[in-house]
């Protein structure tokens, strides 16, 4: 009997524990998963979170950032899922690498639905990025604000690509969602999928011709000296950035604690925007004109050019239509209509 009540005391004892959390039960250290390191748009953005929330808390909550999903083993597809197991506490993380878990996520790498940045502001800021934001949270990670990876160019070591017919058979690296892969063999070429670890050394090596990233990407590794002499700028899809919490870990802060964290991520989500905008954007093409003058070739597609790549994927985004759901790619379709 007096065990039964014990247990009894013990099981409301948690549930007060839950209700109530204290900082005296704070961690040492919170674990912040991103792919590329604070030299980037996207380090630099959690790094800003982690310091914001340093200052702000006291130094009560201690994040430190672990580039190249080390948390994972370079596995940056299994980052969600380390996070909503609480393996992860934190990560700023890109909605291609948590898409194979959140197939809504594919959204913003259906090719050539966003044509420039207002269109991608439309998603995340509004309806589509709330409803979003809803399915994270649903799926036991906090979601808490965006930040941007970018446009991502195709850049390859063999020639310019102006049609679909310049990548045919080309080998080019692809990310993680089988979306991609399904874009590039519907454009002829011939995709290799690998995570970014592996990347790096296939560009190195020449085992593939090509890959496609932000620009911000390709200048601050220099792509250019491992023969990446070819891009063109055909912005076929956009990489925005979420700063999430595992919930297991969110449930254990104050409800301040909560709010500076997040008020925390959107400011540096806005910081590591602009980061990844910076050079990019008219009137200052500043970083496109430094890859240039490095003797890159850049390729500038007319609006016929573009469209023949836009009706060779137009299968590609039908079917994946279906598998994010209809309704949602309507939205998002009327959102950047209307913006
Ligand atoms: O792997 C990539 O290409 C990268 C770094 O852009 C992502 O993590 C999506």
């Amino acid at each position: 009997m007096k065990k039964l009540m014990l247990a009894a005391m013990a099981a409301t004892a948690a549930i007060a524990f839950t209700a109530h959390a204290t900082a005296q039960n704070y961690k040492d250290e919170y674990t912040v998963s991103t792919v590329l390191p604070d030299s980037f748009p996207w380090g630099a953005a959690a790094q800003r979170w982690a310091d914001l929330v340093d200052e702000r808390t006291d130094g009560r909550i201690n994040m430190r950032i672990y580039p190249g999903t080390q948390l994972v083993q370079g596995e940056q597809t299994r980052e969600f899922t380390a996070m909503r197991q609480g393996i992860i506490d934190m990560a700023v993380g890109s909605t291609i690498n948590w898409s194979p878990q959140i197939q809504e996520l594919n959204i913003f790498a259906l090719p050539f639905l966003m044509p420039d940045y207002d269109a991608l502001d439309a998603l995340t800021g509004g309806e589509v990025g709330n409803r979003l934001f809803e399915r994270i949270e649903e799926a036991g990670v906090v979601p808490l604000a965006w930040a941007e990876n970018g446009f991502r160019e195709i850049t390859n070591s063999i020639g310019p690509i102006r049609t679909p017919e310049d990548l045919d058979g080309m080998k080019i690296r692809v990310v993680g969602s089988p979306l991609f892969s399904d874009i590039f063999s519907a454009l002829g070429a011939n995709p290799t999928q690998m995570s970014w670890a592996d990347a790096q050394p296939a560009l190195t090596t020449g085992a593939v011709d090509g890959q496609e990233n932000p620009l911000t990407i390709y200048s601050g590794l220099q792509m250019q000296n491992v023969d990446q002499n070819y891009i063109t700028l055909w912005g076929y899809v956009a990489d925005p950035l979420i700063f999430g919490v595992s919930a297991q870990v969110w449930d254990t802060f104050t409800e301040e604690d909560q709010q500076i964290l997040r008020e925390a991520a959107v400011e540096a989500g806005d910081y590591g925007i602009e980061l990844a905008r910076e050079g990019l954007v008219e009137p200052d093409l500043s970083l496109i004109e430094e890859i240039e003058s490095e003797g890159v070739e850049i390729t500038r597609l007319t609006e016929d050019e573009r469209q023949a790549f836009v009706d060779a994927t137009r299968g590609v985004y039908d079917e994946w239509s279906e598998t994010i759901g209809q309704d949602l790619v309507t939205a998002a379709e009327e959102a950047i209509a209307n913006r």
